[in-house]
């Protein structure tokens, strides 16, 4: 039967109301939930976390069109089965079967996933996703679509940073997205009133966005608030936030006893006057949709149809521990593309310039965002700066929130599988977005393979002041918050490319095929590096066999990720090999040439380029023939990329070297300071390098 409850009234794209439909999903949902619940008890699975008392999200859902996008959370299985009606993907996903459409088995049950079906993946920590739906919401603006985004979370989701950053986003950029708080009163076992003071409806409208509350008990109240929630923001009035007051009818999940925390009285209240279902089934009755009858008679012959498709899902298969490695990260397969364009001498500054333009003409829908990125300078470095002038409209500057910055750049990408770049002004700044960061790189894994998210993150990294530390006379100025090396936090990231180029034609041909990569790319840019001329030796001479990469072709044209360069210096074998990447590589180049000169013989630099993954073969090949091997770089000496690559040479490489493999970094400090006596001291320059291969070749 199909009743028109205000939704072609209200103007928006779903279909009318049909009454009987949605109470059998709501139904659907509780069955499912106490099925679920029955059977984590029995052992068959070891965690379920449940929807009972938020069915009213089936009404929500109901009020969108089909190319509206859902960013659910753990409690929405009726807003899922609305949306999808698929019964068997969360049963699949309960049992860990492979055919499951969320995560092929791969994660917990309740985490709704479905490209198809515009359901953004759901994460175990709790708002984590939030960030990541503004920026769906952001490309849907940018793409003039008349869809939106909805975007639910508990009572102790709107607590999180995470949920600042939509609100902020939303707020700001006037973006297509409908924010859902479903508050229970309860999370896990603390009060919402621990979560926020005063009103929240009062708080998003404090700041520029639409609210009301809603009661979350009554699925027509719901679905009717939803409709006008819709048809405004279709308008383009802006985002809405609705507080949706709920009860929670069971405890927080199958880890948590109920009656630990709290009251007998209150847990019977909430049972008797905000259970969804139970509301919407006497509502039916009471207009005479429903006999009571048909009330148990539903519940009854949807527990029988769902322990059907529960015996057709155990037949399925489980997953096998050979698949554990599936779908860490995607390196792009690099076509042969050599360039073609005519070759100038440019910076990395100018070459970086020419890469953003390039990715800006190719696609239409390329953006950079990021502070400051969109003022007629181009960023604070300038980066940006040929993107205002050319494509005034992709350089977008952004508020000073960089787990903003990456969750719109992020959620972009996974709008439609292409890549956006965020500038991070400097990198030790990232640390407000980590988390955001390290989701993005988690995503393909957790849905093994069913969500990509391509992105850029450019980021200035490295010491201070401009110029090779060496050879350009210039020292100080970078200090804390402006210096860090940065490899040492995204090489440990699984799932995420770190790329950190040592010269012009590298960065640019780097930087265009990063955005090919449909894992997210974390591209270092070292500030030193961004002016700096080719190394020079202890004359003042540059050094012959740099000096081409600082010629960069006019166009496109694209660099292979995870292959490393060498550099050969000095005549015959070389005798020493030194593993570097970005400033250190000109440090390595000018100590190589000093010895090369002074003492004869040949060295080796192999330039990483990637970090992460890096080409193993080509540092092995290089140990192999030299025999003797240095690592440098700029990170402090602790825990990193460096020492990383250090004991990966040892454990590969131990019967290739004749000695044991030397190590040359920053001093074990928070970071350089920033007067230049003591950042010269922080930082391993060419004369440390030297030293190393003097010692090498006497032992
Ligand atoms: C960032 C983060 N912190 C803590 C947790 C542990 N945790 C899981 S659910 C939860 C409570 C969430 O409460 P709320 O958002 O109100 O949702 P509810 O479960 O009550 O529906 C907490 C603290 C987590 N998963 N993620």
């Amino acid at each position: 039967m199909t009743v028109n409850i205000r939704a072609t009234e209200a103007a928006t794209l779903a279909q009318p109301l049909d009454v009987i439909a949605l109470y059998r999903t709501m139904v659907t949902a509780r069955v499912m939930n106490d099925l679920l619940k029955i059977r984590k008890t029995q052992g068959h699975f070891p965690f379920y976390i449940g929807c009972a008392g938020h069915e009213s999200m089936a009404a929500v859902a109901a009020a969108l069109g089909e190319d509206d996008w859902l960013a659910l959370y753990y409690r929405d299985l009726a807003a899922w089965l609305q949306r999808t009606g698929d019964r068997y993907g969360p049963l699949r996903e309960a049992y860990s079967r492979v055919t499951g459409p969320m995560a092929a088995g791969r994660n917990m049950p309740s985490h709704y996933s479905s490209p198809q079906y515009h359901i953004l993946p759901g994460f175990s920590e709790v708002a984590g996703l939030v960030p990541f739906a503004g920026g769906v919401g952001f490309a849907l603006k940018q793409q003039q679509s008349k869809a939106l985004i909805l975007c639910s979370t508990g009572d102790g989701g709107a607590a999180t940073n995470d949920f600042h950053v939509l609100l902020r986003m939303s707020a700001v950029h006037q973006l297509p997205v409908l924010m859902v708080i479903e508050d229970n009163g309860w999370a896990i076992t603390t009060p919402s009133t621990t979560q926020w003071a005063g009103s929240l409806v009062d708080w998003a409208k404090g700041g520029g966005i639409y609210a009301e509350e809603v009661d979350g008990t009554d699925a027509i109240a719901t679905y009717e608030a939803t409709c006008r929630f819709v048809q405004h923001i279709r308008s383009g009035q802006g985002p809405v936030l609705m507080h949706l007051r709920q009860g929670l009818l069971d405890p927080h999940s199958s880890s948590t006893d109920i009656k630990t925390y709290r009251k007998k009285e209150e847990i019977q209240l909430t049972a008797a006057t905000k259970d969804p279902v139970k509301n919407f089934g006497l509502w039916l009755v009471e207009r005479g949709y429903l006999q009571e009858a048909d009330i148990d008679r539903t519940r009854k012959e949807i527990r029988a149809e769902l322990e059907r498709i529960e015996r057709e899902v155990l037949q399925e298969p489980g997953p096998t521990g050979d698949r554990v490695l599936d779908h860490v990260v995607y390196v792009p397969e690099w076509r042969e593309n050599h360039p073609r364009g005519a070759k100038r001498q440019l910076t990395m500054l100018g070459a970086i310039n020419e890469a953003l333009v390039e990715l800006a003409q190719r696609d239409p829908d390329f953006f950079v965002y990021g502070q400051d990125v969109g003022s007629p300078k181009g960023g604070v470095f300038g980066a940006t700066s040929m993107l205002v002038s050319q494509f005034p409209e992709r350089a977008i500057s952004s508020p000073l929130n960089e787990q903003l910055i990456i969750g719109l750049v992020a959620g972009s990408g996974m709008h439609d599988g292409k890549a956006r770049c965020a500038e991070i002004q400097f990198v030790d700044y990232h640390q407000s977005a980590a988390q955001t960061i390290r989701l993005a790189a988690r995503i393909s894994y957790q849905t093994y393979g069913i969500w990509k998210v391509p992105m850029v993150i450019r980021a200035k990294s490295g010491s201070g002041g401009g110029g090779p530390i060496s050879s350009s006379g210039s020292a100080g100025g970078g200090a804390f918050g402006h210096s860090n090396a940065g490899e040492q936090w995204f090489t440990s990231i699984p799932g995420m490319i770190t790329i950190c180029p040592a010269t012009p034609f590298d960065a640019k041909g780097l930087l265009l095929e990063a955005a090919r990569a449909q894992s997210p790319v974390t591209f270092l840019e070292r500030g030193r590096l961004y002016r700096s001329e080719p190394p020079k030796d202890n004359t003042g001479r540059i050094v012959a066999e740099m000096a081409e990469y600082w010629q960069v072709p006019d166009g496109y044209y694209t660099l292979p990720i995870g292959k490393a360069r060498r550099i050969h210096i000095g005549q015959g074998k070389a005798d020493v090999a030194i593993i570097a990447w970005g400033t250190m590589v000109l440090e390595a180049c000018s100590a190589a040439t000093n010895m090369a000169k002074k003492d004869g013989g040949a060295i080796e630099v192999v330039d990483l380029r990637t970090l992460a993954p890096f080409d193993e073969e080509t540092v092995a090949a290089a140990v192999k023939e030299a025999n003797r091997v240095i690592v440098v770089t700029e990170e402090a000496d602790l825990n990193s990329f460096g020492r990383h690559i250090h004991s990966w040479i040892v454990e590969h490489c131990f019967y290739d070297l004749d000695g044991v493999p030397a190590f040359i970094s920053a001093v074990r400090a928070p970071a350089a300071p920033y007067n230049a006596p003591e950042e010269t001291a922080f930082y391993p320059g060419a004369s440390a390098i030297e030293e190393k291969i003097e010692q090498l070749r006497i032992d």
